[in-house]
């Protein structure tokens, strides 16, 4: 059927996968960016990967788990179509199909992602439309056209075997310059254009963010405003996280593959279940209500000792408590369901957010509206909870229900239901890098119980006795506090430990475990050489 040698099938195959997806991403710009088939099968594989696949993502790629997802996607494809390419040289009914069979994967991918709606298939569709067309063209080659362009390469003489027969085509024979120009040509303005598009695609879907929406809000004052943050509170040393973090800088840990973009206009919160007075709040109603603002520190279960999943901000918005006591939970109905707009959940205990702590149902992040990464319009924030339990961006739901009857994202992967924070602490400085000089060196950090409050924090070098470390001032038993000691360095590799007491004088233990199911244990050490 056809005269391409292998390596050109190959190409072929790449080009049509180019093509496919550059269509794909184009479709998308209309129906959405998460019907885009990369986004769609990357959030499937996000949701069905086994969990310790999924922590390896985040332990080893961290908060650029995402990206390192879409290139392996990316590159796996690729590998995939040279493989089509070459079956397409020889049997290209059966390549087709097989084209056929990923746009119905990409199509069934969007189908599944919450909200979705039909034409969300139409990304897949069309773009293994065209890429199918184009594997056809370089492969098969219409042969009512010719000569057509992207024709295939034809060998220069037809080599003859010795009965006179034609014999067959494969590698090392010579392929006509021309038409392997012509071929080359075609692929690389195949993939041009499609990379085109697939830009211009993502970037037209891009702009029908809410970014300009959400820079046209003014957020009202708190009835109660956060205390200030208190002189010292922030020790300024570098290395050292600053007491509060910037918006910029806050750690971002999410299932989400496309940042939701949430219309505050239409935006609802639904709260229902087992309630006595279900009600629905749109986003007006939450800024008429009184607000709060409050620095509360946040924390991700999947934060490893000595890790940076955690973030301290300025959080406005309604009481939780509030919000509840209003709609009334009925008897038995001990768990919070938040539920985002793109279908991931977590369970929050109810009497957790009844108990007075500050759990706010969050509109502004450090005196702005919350951004987009960070759950714009709405998110809920608990102190002493992990994100994972807590702290639904994108908010749309809370139902009210029983930890009998639902189980959250993440219970099923393998977390635990209840994700109270556990007591950690962390150096900052000095790093391994730092290799300070002897004598007297700084060494600071920070430490965290949140809604507990942490009462002491201690360092040791080389195994030696427990040094109680100075505590800066904090603001709340809810907000880290910043930590440090002096040391009096001398010449050699030193080990520096920590470990922090809280207010029930649970002093954090120092046996290692990793992050799941409940967060990790253990006291951060850092072996610095001493110059
Ligand atoms: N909609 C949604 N909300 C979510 C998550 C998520 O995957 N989807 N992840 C949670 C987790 S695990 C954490 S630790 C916090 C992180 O919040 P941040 O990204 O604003 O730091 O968000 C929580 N809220
Ligand atoms: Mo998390």
């Amino acid at each position: 059927m056809s005269s391409t040698t292998p390596r050109f099938a190959a190409l072929g195959g790449v080009a049509a996968a180019a093509a496919a997806i550059g269509t794909a991403e184009l479709v998308a710009a209309l129906t959405g960016p998460r019907s885009s088939p990369l986004v769609a099968v990357g959030g499937l594989v996000v949701d069905i990967a086994p969990e310790p696949v999924k922590r390896f993502g985040i332990e080893v790629f961290g908060t650029y788990d995402k990206i390192a997802l879409l290139v392996g996607t990316a590159l796996l494809l690729g590998g995939f179509a040279a493989l089509l390419g070459l079956l397409a040289a020889r049997r290209l009914m059966a390549s087709l199909v097989g084209i056929a069979v990923f746009g119905g994967v990409g199509a069934a991918a969007a189908l599944t992602r919450a909200s979705a709606d039909v034409a969300d298939v139409l990304p897949s569709l069309v773009g293994a439309a065209a890429g199918g067309l184009v594997l056809w063209a370089f492969v098969a080659g219409p042969l009512e056209l010719d000569p057509w362009p992207w024709a295939p390469p034809t060998v220069a003489e037809p080599p003859v075997s010795a009965d006179g027969t034609p014999a067959p085509v494969g590698r090392g024979q010579r392929v006509d310059p021309d038409a392997r120009r012509r071929f080359l040509t075609g692929v690389g303005t195949v993939i041009g254009v499609a990379t085109v598009g697939g830009v211009a695609g993502r970037w037209l879907a891009g702009r029908q963010g809410v970014s300009a929406a959400r820079e046209a809000i003014t957020l009202p004052a708190p009835v109660s405003a956060a205390p200030p943050v208190p002189a010292g509170a922030d020790l300024d040393l570098p290395g050292l996280a600053s007491y509060v973090t910037s918006n910029r800088g806050f750690y971002r840990i999410d299932t989400a593959l496309v940042l939701p973009q949430v219309d505050p206009e239409t935006w609802r919160l639904r709260i229902h279940g087992r309630v006595r007075h279900p009600v629905t709040l749109s986003y007006a109603d939450l800024l008429a209500r009184p607000l709060v603002e409050r620095y509360v520190t946040l924390a991700c279960v999947s934060n490893e000792v000595g890790g940076d999943l955690i973030g301290n901000a300025r959080w406005l918005g309604v009481p939780l408590r509030e919000l509840l006591d209003e709609v009334e939970p009925l008897d038995g109905a001990d768990q919070v369901v938040g539920r985002s707009v793109d279908g991931w959940t977590c369970g929050t205990p109810t009497a957790v957010l009844r108990d007075g702590r500050d759990a706010l149902l969050a509109v502004g992040m450090n005196g702005e509206p919350l951004p987009v990464r960070h759950g714009f319009p709405a998110r809920m924030v608990v102190p002493g909870l992990y994100g994972y339990v807590s702290a639904c961006k994108w908010i749309t739901e809370l139902e009210l229900t029983s930890f009998a009857d639902f189980d959250a994202y993440w219970v099923p992967r393998g977390w635990s239901a209840q994700g109270p924070v556990k007591t950690q602490s962390r150096i900052d400085t000095p790093r391994p890098r730092n290799r300070p000089a002897a004598g007297p060196v700084t060494v600071a950090g920070v430490a965290w119980a949140q809604h507990r409050g942490i009462d002491r924090v201690e360092v040791r070098v080389d195994d030696g006795p427990w040094q109680e470390a100075r505590l800066a001032p904090t603001i709340s038993v809810d907000t880290w506090v910043q930590w440090s000691w002096q040391w009096q360095a001398t010449p050699g590799r030193h080990t520096l430990q920590v470990r922090a007491t809280d207010s029930t004088g649970e002093t954090q233990t120092g046996q290692s475990r990793g992050v799941a199911p409940d967060g990790a244990t253990g006291w951060h050490t850092v072996t610095i050489t001493v110059t």
